[in-house]
């Protein structure tokens, strides 16, 4: 029976082949795992655990982790429909359960397959900025990986001997008499669908394929030429942003310093190219004029290399605030910015100053900064 199947006359298509099956699970687990390993390193960057740190160079690091996570998990969608149909006929096999052992595997494949499918749909959501549930995206997005993981390495295990037989056996023709798709024109469907699902969404974050990515979300459409996430107006900062009283804080072990915006402006500026790389997978780069942290520490009385503590004008907001390591206020690119590509910031990119700095993801580029203190 097992034999009869695997030879597929019972079901026909030769999608169904293991040797396809093998084939598109080894694609599947290299995104998957890229996937993974990306979003965890996003993750450790969000919510540093102590003896986790991340470099202020090089300046595209986070933008190339953080595109590859959402590249990928692009990717894993069609592969996951394919894998699943190539797989359907067996999942239905009666008897249902055959004993113990196999009992347990139905269930890792059960849970990985919700798993999986619950974390392509929550990211995607998220990546076009739908938010139809009322969980914090990302605590559960982080829990579930752990899972959709595990069951995977669960299930490459228990499949191993079947994994390196059919990867060990050549794709080949198939029988003139197969029904349907044949193996190379299943694999080949698959590659092909998943390569335009890549090339119609990546453009978000690869500047090559920005013309030709027609599902892609957030490209060039905000004010001074880079998308806005959260405008002033949503984050209720406006008056304050533009009040003639604004004064940014510093807050050092030496005491607090205050500066007006015309003060900042007076302070030795740096101009750098540098991206925004949000964890929804956009990425931007744009040209930032503005004060350099170590610059600004010095000016207040305070070594560069002392972590701090962002509070933005915004009064809740789950993105009001944000920590900026030692690493970032000792790197002379790290910037209280000013300007955005040659003009004033635009209110919604963070007016009267946000910060921008090195190999940071978005969400941590604090707009309509108030005050730093010295953490
Ligand atoms: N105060 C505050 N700063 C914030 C946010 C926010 O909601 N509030 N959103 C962050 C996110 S998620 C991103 S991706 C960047 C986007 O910056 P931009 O809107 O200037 O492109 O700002 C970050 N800074
Ligand atoms: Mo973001």
């Amino acid at each position: 029976m097992l034999r009869r199947l695997r030879e597929g006359p019972r079901f026909g298509a030769a999608a169904h082949d293991e040797r396809a099956t093998a084939r598109i699970g080894l694609w599947l687990a290299l995104t998957f795992g890229l996937c993974f390993v990306t979003g965890l390193i996003s993750h450790l960057i969000q919510h540093p655990p102590s003896w986790f740190g991340w470099p202020s160079r090089p300046v595209w690091l986070y933008r190339v982790t953080q595109g590859t996570h959402v590249i990928s998990g692009i990717a894993s969608i069609p592969l996951l429909f394919a894998k699943l149909w190539s797989v359907y006929p067996k999942l239905f096999e009666k008897p249902l359960v055959r004993s113990l052992p196999h009992a347990l595997e139905r269930v890792s494949i059960l849970v990985l397959s919700a798993a999986a499918f619950f974390e392509l749909t929550t990211g995607l959501l998220n990546v076009a900025q739908n938010y139809p549930w009322n969980f914090y995206f990302p605590t559960v997005h982080y829990a579930v990986a752990w899972i959709a993981i595990g069951s995977i390495l669960v299930h490459i295990a228990v499949k191993l001997p079947i994994i390196s037989r059919a990867l060990g056996e050549r794709v080949g023709r198939d029988e003139p008499a197969a029904q349907g798709l044949s193996r190379r024109g299943f694999l080949g469907a698959t590659a092909l669908v998943t390569g335009v699902a890549v090339v119609a969404t990546a453009g978000a974050t690869v500047p090559a394929l920005r013309r030709v990515s027609v599902l892609s979300w957030r490209t060039d459409n905000g004010p001074q030429g880079v998308p806005v996430n959260r405008t002033a107006a949503a984050a209720g900062v406006l008056a304050a942003a533009y009040d003639p009283a604004w004064r940014l804080e510093v807050v050092t072990g030496s005491g607090t310093s205050e500066f007006s915006l015309s003060e900042l402006t007076a302070l030795p500026q740096t101009t750098a190219e540098l991206p925004i790389a949000c964890v929804e997978g956009w990425s931007q780069s744009a040209t930032w004029t503005g004060v350099a942290l170590p610059d600004l520490l010095r000016t207040a009385g305070a070594q560069p290399g002392t972590d701090l503590h962002v509070v933005s004008l915004e009064l809740n907001g789950l993105y009001r605030a944000s920590i900026l390591p030692g690493v970032h206020t000792a790197d002379p690119l790290t910037l209280l910015a000013l300007r955005l590509n040659g003009e004033p910031l635009d209110a919604d990119h963070g007016y009267p100053c946000r910060i921008i700095a090195p190999n940071r993801p978005g969400v941590l580029q604090t707009k309509w900064v108030r005050r730093l203190e010295a953490a």
